[in-house]
């Protein structure tokens, strides 16, 4: 394909050719997303110019300080989503709970089909350090036939997940999705406003030398971890030992740039938190499946992510993410513990 002028749009107008049935609805939603994205991508990258930095004083669900950011792009997200027609219900880290949303159309063909789940801007404690930042989303076809979105149409488990995809807001503006047609990437260009295809169909690097782990947690972690993160650090050229560290601290910036030249994310649990930091339904479902589409495994140390099934909206789960042979091998090591 010319990715010259290959729009988001054109994609994904491409991919729903392929289904005969579709209504246009998944199409609207991804190009809602996108839109929102854009706008997010104007404030972030003002930010340091206008007084948006600091603090709302506000508290979220996660207890965390919401800055200003965190609030502008949560409010374009929900707004966007809410009023365009193709949503039920949608969950954000920044609301305690899900939003329900009523049908705009009458017939039943145009019933609003789907369910989103969305992390509006992750890793927002580094806004004021300049450090890439992002927005997670993960798209379901909601269970229930009709009306305002419930509990039950949200809480699916992620292979029935029908897109998901981020965005990072680094030093320039990437999208990267799947419909589970494979996994690509646009970048932003902001002269005409639109995501151009930059990397169709993206394929972890099969060889990867690096690791990402918050190693302050080291003594927290079980022993056959411990054992793991050793193992990666003795010299062995045959395996490409020892492994990189990388580590932003920032999911999104972390991820992609292990998902373009390999190598393993890991948020385990440990002694202090059960199940780790991460969220299931709006962090790594979603990056799961675009792992799982560019050749990659992902999985909470034991299970495949996408078959955890969820019993709440904001649920944590340890994360091991990225090259299959890393994430086989991070398995391994846990199953001594
Ligand atoms: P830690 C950012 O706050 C975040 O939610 C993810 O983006 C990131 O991967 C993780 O937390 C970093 O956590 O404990 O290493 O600072």
């Amino acid at each position: 394909m010319n990715t010259k002028f290959t729009t988001f749009y054109r994609h994904i107008i491409d991919e729903e050719r392929r289904f005969p049935e579709a209504t246009g609805q998944l199409s609207n939603l991804l190009s809602d997303i996108a839109l929102s994205c854009k706008v997010i991508s104007q404030e972030v990258n003002r930010a340091g110019l206008i007084d948006i930095l600091g603090f709302t004083g506000e508290i979220n669900i996660q207890g965390e300080e919401v800055k200003k950011l965190d609030v502008y792009a949560n409010d374009i997200l929900t707004y966007t989503l809410q009023t365009g027609g193709n949503v039920c219900a949608l969950s954000s880290e920044e609301e305690d709970t899900f939003i329900p949303v009523e049908g705009k159309y009458s017939d039943k063909f145009s019933e609003n089909k789907y369910v989103v789940h969305c992390d509006p801007l992750d890793g927002s404690s580094n806004i004021d350090a300049n450090i890439s930042i992002g927005t997670i989303f993960s798209i379901f076809k909601r269970e229930t036939e009709k009306g305002p979105g419930t509990m039950k149409d949200c809480l699916q488990v992620g292979v029935n997940q029908i897109a998901a995809g981020y965005v990072v807001y680094g030093s320039s503006t990437v999208l990267v999705y799947t419909a589970g047609d494979g996994a690509h990437c646009f970048t932003l260009d902001p002269t005409v406003g639109e995501f151009l295809l930059s990397n169709e169909n993206i394929k972890i690097p099969k060889e990867s030398k690096i690791y990402s782990a918050n190693e302050g947690n080291y003594s927290k972690w079980s022993k056959g971890l411990q054992n793991y993160i050793r193992y990666l650090k003795e010299v062995d050229n045959e395996t490409r030992r020892p492994y990189s560290s990388r580590y932003v601290g920032s999911l999104v910036a972390d991820f992609h740039r292990n998902l373009l030249y390999g190598g393993i994310f890991m948020y385990p649990a440990d002694s202090k938190n059960k199940n780790g930091k991460l969220r299931l339904m709006y962090e790594a479902n979603p990056l799961s499946f675009i792992a799982e589409q560019a050749g990659g495994k992902s999985s909470n140390g034991k299970i495949r992510i996408l078959e955890v099934e969820p019993t709440e909206l904001h649920q944590r789960t340890p994360l091991f993410i990225g090259n299959t042979e890393d994430v086989l091998m991070a398995e391994k090591f846990l199953k001594e513990d």
